[in-house]
């Protein structure tokens, strides 16, 4: 097993990125990603870790400042009484903190990045994926304006991503995939409805069933795994749970009650990669497949999201897009860019292989500070 001898330094930045547009969901309107950056530092080698916190707790409860408090106030100063430790050994200290999964996955992704570059692997092999590339996907954000929508529907299918994801809210849900399916008869098309719908709205859920969709996304509320065991069995189209799904056991009970066909796992929102390798192994046993999502990552964690799909049992396009179509400038040197066949490499070199710009996190940090 991998060992870490000890942390030496530990920084912690936050960027504001504007993004190239906003960004609707049910829940709100996000204009830029202002991301919470750790580097953690040990023999002289770096890691990098971004927490997917966003400012405010719409889509769940974690913030910016929440991630920075546990992190300043508990993982770090467990982190600091080891000694030639393991990440599992990290990881099950970790347990004693309740909940808090962003802030954790922050610092589990910084110690992997370090220990992966210390060792002088890519990532991908230290969490025992496959040299492989990706697939693609986009998730396209609710457009006032139905011309908006078909065209960057277009945009995606042109640049051959591998299934493309809408937004829904209610209101902007049936009529909306009545004129997308027309337009786009054949694409592989999901939606993500946000936690925006009640059981009571089950006439509308219904109605979805006619556009062969691959999923549906947390159709109910955020933190609910029961109720969605009564809406799957009224509907055809598979249910995917992302908010309800925190941990692996929510994954057991989700599957246990029949409340999804497919589990989207975001490495941030369940505490990291290794926690995530363990859902999807569960998954897969299961039978169910699941799908790498995202938080409108920087290069940074985007990185985190590329190797996490090398593992088996990430069968479906996730939401890892191109970078240009977030961001004119990142903070890291290698954007994520699709292939011809809209496939996406693994970034080259050892840990995440991509490397921080530091003219870039100077230009666009707002905060900074070595907190360890
Ligand atoms: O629900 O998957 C979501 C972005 C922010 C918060 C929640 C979600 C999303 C996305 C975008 O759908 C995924 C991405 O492109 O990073
Ligand atoms: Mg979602």
């Amino acid at each position: 097993m991998k060992h870490l001898k000890k942390i030496d330094l530990v920084d912690m930045y936050v960027v504001r990125l504007p993004l190239v547009k906003p960004f609707e969901t049910s829940f709100s309107v996000q204009t830029h990603r202002e991301a919470l950056l750790l580097k953690i530092t040990s023999d002289g080698v770096s890691g990098w870790g971004e927490c997917v916190t966003a400012p405010d707790p719409f889509y769940c409860y974690e913030t910016n400042s929440t991630s920075s408090h546990i992190i300043k106030g508990f993982l770090i100063p467990i982190l600091m009484t080891l000694k030639n430790f393991s990440i599992e050994t990290v990881l099950q200290e970790f347990d004693r903190i309740r909940g808090h999964n962003m802030a954790k996955a922050a610092v589990e992704n910084a110690l992997l990045d370090l220990l992966a570059r210390q060792y002088e692997m890519p990532l991908f092999q230290l969490i025992g994926g496959k040299h492989q590339k990706i697939m693609s996907g986009i998730s396209i954000g609710i457009k006032d304006d139905m011309d908006n929508l078909l065209e960057s529907i277009q945009e995606a299918s042109d640049k051959k991503y591998h299934r493309i994801k809408i937004k829904i809210k209610k209101g902007k849900d049936v009529e909306v995939l009545n004129s997308v399916r027309k337009t786009f008869p054949f694409i592989r098309l999901m939606v993500d409805a946000n936690a925006e719908y009640t059981l009571e709205d089950i006439h509308i859920l219904k109605q979805l069933d006619a556009f062969d969709l691959m999923m549906i996304e947390q159709p109910l509320n955020y933190d609910d795994i029961y109720l969605h065991s009564f809406l799957q069995k009224q509907i055809d189209t598979p249910v995917c749970l992302d908010e309800s799904i925190k941990n692996l056991n929510d994954a057991k009970t989700a599957l246990s009650l029949g409340s999804c066909k497919i589990i989207n796992i975001k490495q941030g929102r369940v505490g990291g990669m290794m926690k995530s390798k363990a859902i999807q192994a569960y998954c897969t046993d299961k039978n169910i497949g699941v799908w790498s999502g995202g938080m409108l990552e920087t290069g940074i964690g985007r990185a985190f999201n590329i190797h996490l799909q090398t593992l088996p049992g990430f069968v479906l396009p996730g939401d890892t897009s191109e970078t240009s179509r977030y961001f004119t400038e990142d903070i890291v040197d290698k954007p994520v860019a699709l292939e011809p066949d809209g496939l996406i490499k693994i970034p080259e070199g050892t840990g995440t292989g991509v490397n921080v710009l530091s003219e870039k996190l100077d230009r666009f940090k707002i905060f900074y500070a070595r907190i360890m």
